[in-house]
């Protein structure tokens, strides 16, 4: 593909501050001018060459490296150089001033990669995955982000577009030749490969909702009667004492709110006042703020001493029946209980002691477990964004009202122009400028 800026942009590439090696990239088809020119010396495409960086004066500013990287086989697709200096600022940004004055301007933040985007050497979730990578907190974040990078999340959405392309090209021939004898809609059992499409996109949510859950971290709620060791188990999870614990019913009536890691993972517990039919004004305001926030939760952790509310036990299957749920039956020390999981009719449940710290560990393995970690470190989880989670239920919203139009084929074709649209918009094909310029802004100047 043809470069396509007719300017060339510049940038200190590495982070502010000081360190053995600073960056200074530029971008466009001035590059390779601005490098022999600052360099006072050949450079050759893809080979290091050691020179002395001087002003228009001729003035020294450095000794180092510089690399050239002509289009199309660079970062942007254009001719790219990166000059690599002392890590000072004051000689990067003479560095970068000796850039403009030779034609280059300012790169905007994350033009570099707006640039690749535009020259297609990266779809659009390709460059957010760029921005993801280098905003990763863990291990377990920076691996799925670098997945996307390489084009597993984006293969995956266009091997999706491509199927429901062909299930819409079949829809809109039975449309055009209504005369033939063929039903192409049964022969081809459209409605049914529709349906498989579905639960693929269906699990593409599941498997990039696990993908936000590792950048943004789990928000788990802990919910349970009074006194039954919810403030203990913060405690416990967090190895110190964040929340306070006393044999008074209803001690907790804030939200108390704690992020712990887990294996690399991010989970933000926010412990919760004891849920019962009695207490105070503060207290009411308590509870109501704690079923607030386990409306919101990824996961709720119900914590019991095993004599549960019959009360409570209605309003989590009323109230929160979607939200997965992870049973404590806590205080097992007191019942000379073994700790570990016990069968309970119609699921599991942990037994352990948050007072001694028994059995945490197995809440701990099931929380992973809740937030899918066994994928974790295999294939299979990509770091999404909301926008792209956003777009495959919507996606995902069509393809379940195309399924049930069987007998309206002119709308079976519409919703699945829709559908594909929708997954188009993830990896940029289809798409609003203003939906690029958002995206590209969150960026940092250099990347
Ligand atoms: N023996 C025993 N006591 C426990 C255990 N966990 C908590 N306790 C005790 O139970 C009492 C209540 O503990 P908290 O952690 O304050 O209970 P809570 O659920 O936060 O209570 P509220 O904030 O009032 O809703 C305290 O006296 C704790 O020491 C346990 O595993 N074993
Ligand atoms: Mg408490």
């Amino acid at each position: 593909m043809e470069p396509r800026s007719a300017d060339t942009i510049a940038a200190i590439a590495t982070a502010p501050g000081r360190g053995a090696v600073g960056v200074v990239r530029v971008s466009g088809p001035q590059s390779l001018l601005i490098a022999e020119s600052v360099a006072g010396a050949t450079v050759v495409p893809r080979r290091v060459v050691l020179a002395r960086f001087s002003d228009s004066d001729g003035a020294p500013i450095d000794r180092g490296l510089v690399i050239a990287f002509p289009g199309p086989n660079s970062y942007t697709g254009e001719d790219v150089v990166e000059f690599q200096c002392h890590g000072g600022p004051v000689v990067l940004a003479a560095m970068l001033e000796r850039c403009i004055e030779l034609g280059a301007r300012a790169a905007r933040a994350g033009e570099f990669t707006e640039r690749a985007f535009l020259n297609g050497k990266l779809d659009l979730a390709q460059a957010e995955a760029v921005a993801d990578l280098i905003d990763a907190s863990t291990r377990a974040a920076a691996r799925s982000a670098l997945r996307s990078l390489e084009g597993d999340f984006s293969r995956r959405i266009d091997t999706l577009r491509e199927r429901l392309v062909a299930l819409r090209v079949l829809v809109e021939a039975s449309l055009d030749f209504p005369e033939e004898d063929i039903d192409v809609l049964s022969t081809y059992r459209v409605v049914e490969q529709i349906v498989e499409q579905r639960d693929s996109v269906a699990e593409l949510i599941r498997q990039a909702g696990q993908g936000r859950l590792l950048r943004d971290g789990a928000r788990v709620v802990l919910l349970g009667e009074p006194n039954v060791g919810k403030s203990s188990l913060l405690n416990a999870l967090a190895g110190d004492s964040i929340a306070i614990v006393t044999a008074v019913p209803g001690t907790t009536r804030d939200l108390v709110r704690e992020s712990i890691m887990i294996s690399d993972v991010p989970f933000h517990f926010t412990d919760t006042a004891g849920l019962r039919d009695a207490g105070d004004e503060v207290e009411r305001i308590g509870m109501d703020r704690a079923r607030t926030a386990a409306r919101q939760a990824d996961l709720v952790v119900r914590v019991s001493d095993g004599r549960d509310d019959a009360a409570l036990n209605q309003w989590l299957k009323d109230d929160l029946g979607d939200i997965p749920m992870i049973r404590i039956r806590n205080k097992a020390d007191l019942r000379d209980e073994r700790v570990g999981w016990l069968a309970l009719n119609g699921g599991r449940e942990i037994a352990i002691s948050a007072k001694t710290g028994a059995g945490v560990d197995l809440l701990k393995e099931a929380l992973l477990e809740a937030v899918g970690r066994s994928g974790l470190h295999g294939e299979g989880v990509f770091m999404a964004r909301s926008r792209h989670l956003e777009a495959l239920r919507r996606c995902k919203e069509h393809l379940d009202v195309a399924a049930t139009l069987r007998d309206e084929v002119e709308f079976l074709a519409e919703e699945l122009r829709y559908a594909e649209a929708r997954l188009g918009e993830i990896t940029g094909s289809r798409t609003a400028d203003d939906l690029l310029g958002d995206i590209f802004r969150s960026f940092c100047i250099g990347k």
